[in-house]
């Protein structure tokens, strides 16, 4: 019974895009700093408030990941955030792992903590209203890196928490993301994402995780952001697809791309070029699960200025579109002029 709900919330999860604003206190402060915003609980929660109460965010958006703190608060007029996003037709999500920590024995590589008490934390997100999660792996390109070592203890410890997210009745998210930080090719990126994806894969199956029941998020196949040999666009669509239909099962229920640090509009034209008309159709279907390429815009405005939380949730209302449209194919860089 369970896994029938599993499956029918993430199919409900895949309509339209996800949008991850479940930035860590740590991470939205960071944020905060560079655009000289005080680094306040107060402006935190100002700053969520103008993203979930956008008008008409629920014709693009299908789900949002929320952080332990901004699944507990609540709008000026007193109402949970939770409350404002059944209300606008779009899922509430929950991130629950405790970040990616120094690999003690790998220098230079993480792992994501957080399994300790989870089950109990997942009871808890449940009756707060969460009905999907998120867990992020980070995998880094380098010298002599990744290692297997360092793969193995990720996509382990996503396993893990997968199953104990189907357990409590809430999808999760799997989220291996290979950075894009560093000299490496776009066939470098393309290996170790396989790779990746094949243990990940393995261990999802060892821990009996069913596939149909989960959401994959990933980075698109690209080549380093200090690589000399930079592609267009469409090579990284045709890159990414051919990736992902050697190492991704067709009976996963949906993949939701992470942006990983490219300009909005580039993520979001990417995503577009893989939905190219003349592709033989692909096993699952492809949508989005930004944070930076759907967020920076907005906040950019913002400044923690009240005057601009207009111009604010029209800029993110504008890229849940173009990104939403990108979903289907549909996106063409003329919209970007009818903000
Ligand atoms: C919002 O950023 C998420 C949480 O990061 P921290 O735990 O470090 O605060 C992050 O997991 C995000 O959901 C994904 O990386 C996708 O974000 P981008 O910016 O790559 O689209």
């Amino acid at each position: 019974m369970i896994i029938k709900e599993l499956i029918g919330t993430a199919g409900a999860m895949m309509t339209k895009g996800l949008l991850a604003m479940d930035e860590s206190i740590a991470t939205c402060n960071k944020r905060f700093d560079e655009l000289g915003i005080p680094q306040t609980e107060e402006y935190r929660r100002n700053y969520r408030e103008i993203l979930v109460s956008t008008l008409d965010l629920g014709s693009c958006i299908s789900g949002a990941i929320l952080s332990d703190e901004s699944i507990r608060q609540h709008t000026s007029d007193g109402t949970s955030f939770v409350e404002i996003l059944v209300k606008s037709g779009i899922i509430p999500g929950i991130k629950v792992d405790k970040s990616a920590k120094d690999m003690a024995g790998f220098p230079g590589e993480k792992v994501t903590e957080g399994l300790d008490g989870l089950r109990e934390r997942l009871r808890e997100y449940h009756s707060l209203g969460a009905r999907f999660a998120k867990w992020r792996a980070v995998i880094k390109i380098g010298d002599g890196i990744p290692t297997r070592g360092c793969i193995e203890a990720n996509t382990s410890a996503l396993a893990r928490y997968a199953a104990l997210c189907q357990e409590a009745g809430l999808v999760p998210i799997v989220e291996p993301e290979v950075l894009m930080d560093g000299t490496h090719t776009i066939e470098k990126c393309a290996s170790v994402t396989e790779t990746v994806h094949r243990s990940l894969f393995h261990q999802l199956y060892e821990q009996r995780v069913n596939l149909q029941g989960i959401i994959l998020k990933p980075n698109m196949i690209l080549p380093g952001k200090d690589c000399t040999v930079q592609v267009d666009d469409e090579t990284i669509a045709n890159a990414t697809i051919d990736c992902f239909l050697r190492s991704v099962p067709a009976a996963v229920s949906g993949i939701a791309f992470l942006s990983g640090g490219q300009p909005s509009l580039k993520a979001t034209a990417r995503l577009n070029a893989m939905h190219s008309k003349s592709r033989p159709p692909l096993p699952w279907s492809l949508t989005f699960s930004f944070s930076r390429a759907i967020e920076y815009p907005a906040i950019k405005i913002w400044h923690g200025n009240k005057d601009n939380i207009e111009a604010t949730q029209k800029a993110l209302y504008h890229r849940a579109c173009c990104d939403n449209a990108a979903r289907r194919g549909e996106y063409n860089v003329a919209m970007e002029s009818n903000k």
